[in-house]
């Protein structure tokens, strides 16, 4: 059996969409019909399809465009790196900040040192294929990882970095989500309205039984989405609810 008349169409529609500009326009119904001789609704319906992958946007009153892409990240102690490669995309970063400063109560509380610890402040702007996906603030042990702030962020991966020069196995880690509205000066940043909501991560990875990372990546929630792959596990209801916790 030949694939319906829509589904080419579509096809046809994803390969030119992959070569266009984010934003491009897309080319109307009528047009779409025109220039290959298929009927209106044949051409709805491959436009229909492309809007429903997230390839395409319409937009009430101004006409369809060529969507952002969204990111289906894992939840895994993977790097942002690894996880942009993975998915076919080329990660690249904006260094906001990296440097050496003593840690304030919060932060000793969460990387369990004692106040005043140098810690390594690390802010990056995460992008894939140039487009940013997230921002990234990370406090990481100075003491673990003596000269942390000598590297070249834009173009190293952290966690490469931290296995490969330090030695770091990270053998655990907690990653709490939440959803919120985006700050004003990271709007500017991510390229989103200011109050646009985002999915903040916020990481915590442990090796060598400390830990050393805490990071918190603040997505666009327009840009990205969870995947979780569901095993069948045995856990006790009250192990459910103190891992499905409140937010505070
Ligand atoms: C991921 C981690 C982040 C880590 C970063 C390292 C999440 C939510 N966060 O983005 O904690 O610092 O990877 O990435 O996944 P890199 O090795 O590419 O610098």
């Amino acid at each position: 059996m030949t694939a319906p008349k829509y589904r080419e169409l579509a096809e046809m529609l994803r390969q030119q969409v992959s070569q266009a500009p984010i934003g491009a326009p897309a080319p109307s119904e009528r047009q779409l019909a025109e220039e290959t001789g298929v009927s209106r609704m044949t051409a709805r319906r491959a436009i229909d399809e492309l809007v429903k992958e997230g390839l395409l946007t319409r937009e009430v009153g101004r006409g369809t465009f060529v969507a952002r892409p969204t990111i289906s990240v894992p939840l895994q102690l993977t790097s942002f790196t690894d996880d942009m490669r993975a998915r076919g995309h080329v990660p690249s970063s904006r260094l906001l900040e990296l440097a050496d400063r003593p840690a304030d109560a919060r932060v000793a509380g969460v990387l369990g040192v004692e106040q005043g610890t140098p810690v390594t402040v690390l802010a990056r702007v995460r992008m894939a294929d140039g487009v940013p996906m997230a921002i990234e603030r990370s406090s990481l042990r100075a003491d673990r990882f003596p000269g942390l702030a000598r590297y070249d962020f834009e173009n190293e991966s952290l966690y490469r970095v931290l296995s490969e020069d330090y030695g770091a196995r990270f053998e655990a880690g907690e990653q709490v989500i939440r959803a919120g509205i985006v700050r004003d000066e990271d709007a500017e940043i991510l390229e989103i309205p200011s109050g646009a909501p985002v999915l903040e991560l916020v990481r915590v990875s442990v090796s060598r039984g400390e830990v050393v990372e805490w990071t918190t990546s603040t997505y666009p929630a327009s840009r990205f989405e969870l995947s979780a792959r569901i095993a069948p596990v045995t856990v006790r209801g009250s192990e459910l609810r103190s891992a499905l916790r409140v937010r505070d």
